[in-house]
């Protein structure tokens, strides 16, 4: 029922609405003509739990973020669904389980789309309700079907499972193909001069990471040795499109611009924009401007960048007139790493800094850092601002943002948390499966239960402890956030807890 939705959403905005005369979600001009709030997700990739101000960081300054959190909900407990991007981003946006879809793995640049076009999505169910959407930034949940024709129409994608407007890359900013796609064409593409793509084998006579290292500007650690572009060698192989290549000193500015165009553009209608920036992922490359601004080297400075594009998005809003309309929504797709493949000082500037913050693990991690994440809320003159401790998911956010806008539409593994997200309530999730690399683990309540796992107890390339075991690990994060002590074998009866609950959600025996 919408109106017992809206009942529990709070007065304010109930009286906002009843001045408009209309329900919200209600599909008449008026609702249209924007008293739906407009819903921006701001999405940050590898930015740790530690790596923003006010979740802790002393060295490294990230003011905008802050800001959100301090005039918002600031959730100490807030996941994303996996610790690597692809996972995440599917979880984001279906509501489902990543582990549930076998394709939801971080996929190659050429990878076909692992939404099914059928699937509903945050932009189909917000559509439904007269939204319209944007996707700009990373995407990374693959193109097509198959073979991708870079020359002609790119489809499906972001435009065939909701998003009425993209300007995407198509995976990372460390695979090939290094151009953008606007509405599924590659921007800037010359016909003379076509773009291809392969994940098996270079074209011939193009240079590569291993066999030009005369030709690099940034040097590959692990992986990172094909295809070369603007001196930074990729993963995967490319040729041609030369006039559409990126410039990697220039995509924050780029992906902004567009983001704030997007804004511009759609100011008199609802809309959802999902702005997916590309830090501080490998490679790192501040824009000039910012390059020394950390005093940390290319990982802090791109989180330095990543700031102050979230602080120049939010004023775009605030001079539009539309802060007060608006819920943002901040995030990050996967906990930090360091060298993720490519050597720029991140291990050797990082200083006093703790991008993990207090807790174990990072990026590729079933520990706390793989998955738990900066995570704020804000809404001008809707949302007071609190810390709060529920759990939160951004699995979450789907039926969430479907209660409020008044469709009845539900993700399936997603919870309706909307008074959680608008700290008006603290009672978050009971239980949350997160993922890593397909592997799983259990968060309920205050602890948590990682199942054996066989594999390197330490991911070698990235230095970052995996989760692996052969025992079952078991925290009580309250006392014990950074997970030092394993109590699986002192606390019997909450292991089997544990472990019933983890086999009901997951199926899985252990
Ligand atoms: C890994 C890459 C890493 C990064 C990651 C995806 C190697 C050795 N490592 O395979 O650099 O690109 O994939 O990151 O190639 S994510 O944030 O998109 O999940
Ligand atoms: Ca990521």
């Amino acid at each position: 029922m919408k109106t017992n939705i809206y009942l529990s959403f709070g007065s304010a905005l109930l009286s906002t609405y009843m001045i408009a005369g209309c329900q919200p979600g209600q599909k008449n001009e008026e609702s249209r003509s924007g008293k739906l709030p407009n819903i921006v997700i701001i999405y940050t990739d590898d930015q740790g739990y530690g790596d923003v101000g006010v979740y802790g960081a002393t060295e490294l300054q990230t003011p905008n973020i802050d800001k959100l959190a301090e005039g918002g909900v600031k959730f100490t407990t807030g996941y994303a669904s996996s610790a690597t991007c692809t996972p995440s981003r599917y979880a984001l946006l279906t509501g489902e389980y990543p582990w549930k879809n076998e394709s939801a793995r971080i996929l190659p640049g050429s990878a076909p789309l692992i939404i099914d076009t059928a699937t509903m999505t945050i932009p189909k169910m917000l559509k439904e309700q007269g939204y319209h959407s944007g996707i700009v930034g990373k995407w990374h949940l693959g193109l097509g079907i198959g073979e991708v024709d870079w020359n002609q129409h790119v489809s499906p994608g972001p435009n065939e499972v909701g998003f009425d407007y993209s300007f995407i890359m198509a995976a990372t900013n460390d695979r090939t193909p290094t151009v953008y796609l606007e509405n599924g064409f590659v921007v800037g593409l010359e016909k003379d001069d076509p773009l291809f793509v392969s994940y098996q084998e270079n074209f011939e006579g193009e240079p590569t990471g291993i066999d030009n290292p005369e030709l690099l500007k940034m040097k590959w650690h692990h992986g990172h040795n094909n295809s070369i572009h603007n001196g930074i060698p990729r993963i995967g192989f490319q040729k041609g499109g030369k006039a559409a290549m990126w410039v990697d000193e220039d995509m924050a500015d780029d992906f902004l611009e567009v983001a704030q165009q997007y804004i511009r553009d759609q100011k008199n209608n609802p809309f959802f924009l999902y702005f997916a920036l590309h830090q501080p992922h490998v490679p790192r490359t501040p824009h000039p401007r910012f390059v020394g601004s950390s005093g940390m080297g290319p990982r802090g400075d791109v989180i330095v960048e990543a700031d102050w594009c979230v602080g120049e998005l939010v004023k775009t809003l605030e001079e539009e007139g539309l802060l007060e309309n608006t819920l943002i929504i901040f995030s990050s797709d996967n906990g930090p790493v360091l060298n993720d493949g490519y050597y720029d000082d991140a291990v050797e500037k990082l200083g006093d800094h703790k991008p993990w913050g207090p807790l174990r693990g990072g990026k590729y991690s079933l520990f706390e850092a793989g998955t738990r994440v900066p995570f704020i809320t804000y809404w001008k003159g809707e949302i007071e601002p609190t810390v709060s401790d529920a759990m939160v998911s951004q699995l979450d956010l789907f039926s969430s943002l479907a209660q409020l806008v008044g469709s009845e539409e539900r993700g399936p593994d997603s919870e309706e948390l909307l008074d959680v997200l608008m700290g008006k309530s603290d009672q978050g999730r009971e239980e949350l499966i997160i993922e890593a690399g397909r592997r799983t683990a259990l968060r309920k309540g205050n602890w948590a239960m990682i199942p054996p796992y066989s594999g390197p107890a330490v991911n070698r390339n990235v230095n970052i402890e995996s989760g692996n075991s052969g025992d079952f690990l078991l925290y009580y994060l309250n006392a014990d956030i950074g997970q030092q002590e394993n109590l699986s074998q002192s606390e019997p009866d909450k292991l089997r807890e544990m472990i019933d609950t983890y086999q009901r959600i997951t199926g899985r025996e252990l």
